[in-house]
């Protein structure tokens, strides 16, 4: 396909591609923080706060920007815990991400999580490792049945 801007012509491939996702499990204490997503994948379901990664950003940035932008909430000691492959075919939009799975914590453990993107997110709240709400974001979710823990010394 050609694409007509600014009097050039440029060529756009519009084959879907894989896209790379960063999300946070953002710990305190004995829980971690979820919000149920508003979007056309996974709506409905309770997952990590996390995004996009933007062109030329660190794992890191990304992940403290996509807290900071989704919850309002400053995090430290970021560092990268694991990668999945998940690839959303039955979704209202079919989609691929290879999720980039952060851990982090708060900045100021007195901190309350905001919601300023309601559009996307029904609101944040803190849930035990062991009394995790239904249903979950299915990566998250297939995390969880494997066995995975997030907390450190685990
Ligand atoms: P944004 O960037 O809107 O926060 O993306 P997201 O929360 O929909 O995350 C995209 C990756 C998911 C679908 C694994
Ligand atoms: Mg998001």
């Amino acid at each position: 396909m050609e694409n007509e801007r600014e009097g050039v012509t440029v060529a756009v491939d519009v084959r879907p591609v894989p896209r790379v996702a960063v999300v946070v499990f953002l710990l305190r204490s004995q829980k971690l923080l979820l919000g149920k997503r508003r979007s056309a994948v996974g709506d409905s379901t309770f997952a990590l706060p996390g995004g996009h990664l933007e062109f030329g950003e660190s794992f890191e940035d990304c992940a403290a920007r996509e807290v900071k932008e989704e919850t309002g909430l400053d995090v430290n000691k970021i560092e990268f815990l694991t990668v999945t492959n998940n690839v959303f075919l039955d979704e209202p939009k079919p989609s691929h991400y290879v999720t980039i799975f952060m851990r982090a914590f708060l900045r100021d453990p007195q901190q309350v999580p905001q919601n300023p993107e309601p559009n996307k997110c029904d609101g944040w709240a803190w849930y035990e490792w062991d009394n995790l709400p239904k249903p979950l974001f299915w990566p998250l979710e297939k995390m969880v049945l494997s066995g995975f823990n997030p907390f450190p010394g685990v």
